[in-house]
Parts: structure tokens; sequence; C-alpha cells
């Protein structure tokens, strides 16, 4: 039902840069939802709050016959950067009560999602792909959002930068993706973590990412294509 629920005490506790962790451990050893968002912290936003523990309406999947595996053409702006997986973190910052600093096996051990969408470019093409990860929503309550956040920012390791409202971003299949097609995700595609959604268009799935930062007002910047004038919502 909840991001906590499915969490081993041993998967918990291996996540890095939970500076409370005290404080997410409930009385029998096991973390509860409320010690992440009750008293122990400032209070969520009720929005935020019932957008985190009420599922959104999903987007039906396709089945594993339908995947095009060769139809997801590489479009990087930039080409594909070379990162250090034993280097590399994502880090959850903004505002948030605990910020993050995750490597790729405190990622991987958290519970993984895997969804067959479409994938669309505005471009004028589309893939139907499997992608494997982790919940956005789980990594952003991790974090503990303070009240009033309504948009989360992406950077890249390329340069590529978006942002998107807190809805999308906290849809149960918005996930942050290091599988694509029930293989450890390709660097082109953008290894270590990528965005995958099936409610936003192909520009706003960052690939490369490597800091996320929860905001409560958009800055003047909104996302490399966004600011030449592509939509900023980009919903599908
Ligand atoms: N960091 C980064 N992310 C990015 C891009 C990019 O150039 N850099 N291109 C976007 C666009 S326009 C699309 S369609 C998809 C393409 O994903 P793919 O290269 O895995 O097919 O990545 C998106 N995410
Ligand atoms: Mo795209």
């Amino acid at each position: 039902m909840s991001l906590i629920h499915k969490l081993s005490r041993r998967q918990f506790l291996t996540i890095s840069g939970l500076s409370s962790m005290s404080f997410l451990l409930g009385g029998c050893g096991v973390p509860i939802l409320e010690d992440i968002v009750g008293e122990v912290s400032e209070p969520l936003n009720q929005k935020v709050e019932a957008l985190l523990f009420k599922s959104q309406q999903p987007v039906p999947e396709f089945s594993q016959s339908e995947i095009q595996s060769a139809a997801l053409i590489v479009n990087s702006f930039r080409g594909t950067p070379v990162i250090d997986p034993t280097k590399y973190r994502l880090v959850v910052d903004g505002e948030v009560n605990n910020p993050l600093s995750l490597s790729i096996s405190d990622i991987q051990a958290l519970p993984m999602t895997t969804m067959i969408i479409r994938h669309v470019c505005v471009e004028g093409w589309a893939a139907i792909v499997q992608w494997g990860g982790v919940r956005l929503r789980e990594i952003v309550a991790l974090s503990q959002p303070q009240k009033n956040v309504k948009y989360v920012y992406f950077q890249s390791a390329d340069g590529y930068y978006s942002s998107w409202d807190i809805a999308s971003a906290l849809h149960p299949q918005t996930l942050l993706a290091y599988q694509k097609n029930d293989e450890l995700l390709p660097r082109d595609n953008g290894a270590p973590l990528r965005l995958a959604s099936p409610i936003k268009l192909g520009y706003k799935q960052s690939k490369w990412i490597t800091r996320i930062t929860v905001v409560s007002s958009l800055f003047p910047l909104k996302g490399y294509w966004e600011d030449q004038g592509y939509e900023w919502f980009a919903g599908l």
C-alpha cells in the first residue's frame, strides 16, 4: 500500500543519508508510515500528503508482446556524459527536512517497480518500452518534503534540466528507472538513472539524473527545451 510498508528493516537501513533514522523506526523495529509523516517531522502540506498516500489514476499498461525493443531512438542534445558509477550519487535537496545522497546500491535496495508504457517524443516517434526502477514518490517521501512544495527540478550530468509539477512527479507510474526492457539501463538511455513516466512527453523524461530539488515555486529557468518555447506541462 505505501512505501515504508514495503521496505524491510535491512533494506531501509542500507539507505545512506537518512540523518534521523531513529525517527523512522516504529516501536517494533519496523518502519511505519506514521513515523515519516507524523509528529516527528514538519507537517506535510495536505495536498502533498494526499498525493503521496493516495494512488492517482493509473495509465493502462501494455503487454510483454507489445514491447518495441528497437523503436526507442536515442535522443540526446549533447551526447552521452561519462559517469563513474562508483562515485555516482543522486542528491535530493531543496525544501525538504531530510536531504539525501544516494548511491546506486542505495537506490537498488528500494522496492523495484516495472511497467510497460509508451514513450512519446514530440519529434514524431514513439516506442513501447518496459522500464524498471524505483517510484519517484518513494524517494521524495524519504526526503520529507516541507509544506507548500509544488514542483520538482531534475538536473542531469549532461547539463540538461527540467521541472515537473509535484502531482505528476508523485504519480505511481513516474519511475526513476535503472532498467530498460529487462536489462540494465544502457548508458545512451540515461544510466545510471533516468525518469520514465506514461504521463509526460519524452523531453520531460530526463536522463542521467544527478540532482532532484523539491521546491514551492518555479525558478525563471524551467527546462532545457521548455526555456526555448516547448510547453512546460507536456502531459500525455
Ligand atoms: N539529460 C537528458 N535527458 C533527456 C534528453 C537529453 O538530451 N538529455 N532528451 C530528451 C528527449 S527529447 C527524449 S525523446 C528522451 C529520449 O530518451 P532516449 O534517448 O532514451 O530514447 O530523453 C529525454 N531526456
Ligand atoms: Mo523528445
